[in-house]
């Protein structure tokens, strides 16, 4: 639907970055904040400030929730669900899967028309070409806000389930944080000998940048389910690999705190007969029973 009212809950440094998108992009924006403080830039700048959330909700067509957490969510959303209705709610707040699906079991259960998305990116990069927003849930609900969600960057519908698209956005992150603190180790063993953490910064992205292009090797070989270790690397060899890892940084007083969890692994498939396998079947570890 073209020329939308967008109501915008939440006006922290996401909110704004949103809100002030969608100005740029003209669209009429209502906003609302807790602080109220925050709303007055944005008032200022041509957006309409509103004293409640049902008064924001009042005027808009969709309705963008960008608040702290789930529980904030549900706290303003839960007892307005009758105001709610006749909009479209896309709620882009970080919760986990089964939060989004809870929200959308709530939303179907007052007859709302509701999306859950999530944010890959920061603020300064909201509307820019590498701005990218995942959503899932009602179909319907995506395709009635799809010209509002554009404007933010990137918008990549996942499915009908409404828990995928924080499913996706937590395995992401996930490999995000791994990445980094594999960065944060290496910056303290090379501090330990007085290299600046900027320096290691350029060496570990160069390394990185160059091993990347091997995860789809890696995917396919998990998809196939074979693991053929004449093309990678078994478990004995990386087991060796991963403890002298371990043992150099405690050689210089460096916990390896934050390797020990995957020799754990290596260590149980070579105690159950599998040293020989390629070492990324740790990923047949990682279901919990
Ligand atoms: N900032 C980022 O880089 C990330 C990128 C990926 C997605 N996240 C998620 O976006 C949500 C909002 O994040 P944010 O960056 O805007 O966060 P803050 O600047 O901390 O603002 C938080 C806003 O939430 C309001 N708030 C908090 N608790 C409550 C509550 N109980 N009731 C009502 N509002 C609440 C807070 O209001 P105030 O403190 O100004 O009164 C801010 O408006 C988030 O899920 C990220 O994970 C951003």
């Amino acid at each position: 639907m073209p020329n939308q009212t967008v109501a915008v809950l939440g006006l922290g440094a996401m909110g704004s970055a949103i809100t002030a998108r969608l100005r740029d992009t003209g669209h009429a924006t209502v906003v609302w904040n807790r602080t109220a403080a925050k709303a007055a830039p944005h008032a200022e700048a041509g957006s309409t400030s509103a004293a409640t959330v049902a008064e924001a909700l009042a005027a808009a067509d969709t309705v963008l929730v960008v608040l702290f957490d789930h529980a904030s969510v549900r706290e303003h959303l839960d007892p307005l669900a009758a105001e709610l209705k006749g909009r479209t709610v896309v709620n882009l707040t970080t919760t986990t899967p089964d939060q989004a699906r809870s929200t959308a079991a709530w939303a179907a259960e007052h007859g709302l028309t509701y999306v859950d998305g999530a944010i890959m990116a920061t603020p300064d990069m909201i509307g820019t070409p590498v701005s990218r927003l995942l959503y899932s849930g009602d179909r319907a609900a995506y395709d009635a806000a799809r010209e509002v969600l554009e404007a933010l960057g990137a918008a990549d519908y996942e499915g009908e389930d409404a828990g995928l698209a924080s499913l996706k956005d937590m395995a992401l992150l996930t490999a995000m944080y791994q990445l980094f603190s594999g960065f944060l180790q290496a910056a303290a063993m090379m501090r330990t000998v007085g290299v600046p953490a900027a320096d290691t910064a350029g060496e570990v992205r160069g390394w990185l940048g160059a091993l990347l292009p091997h995860l789809d090797h890696f995917g396919a070989e998990i998809d196939r389910g074979g693991f053929d270790p004449a093309r990678g690397q078994d478990v004995e060899f990386t087991r060796a690999a991963i403890g002298s890892l371990i043992t150099a940084a405690r050689g210089q007083g460096v916990s390896a705190g934050l390797l020990e969890p995957l020799m754990h692994h290596l260590d149980e498939l070579a105690a159950t007969g599998r040293g020989g396998a390629d070492w990324i079947s740790v990923i047949d570890r990682l279901p919990m029973e």
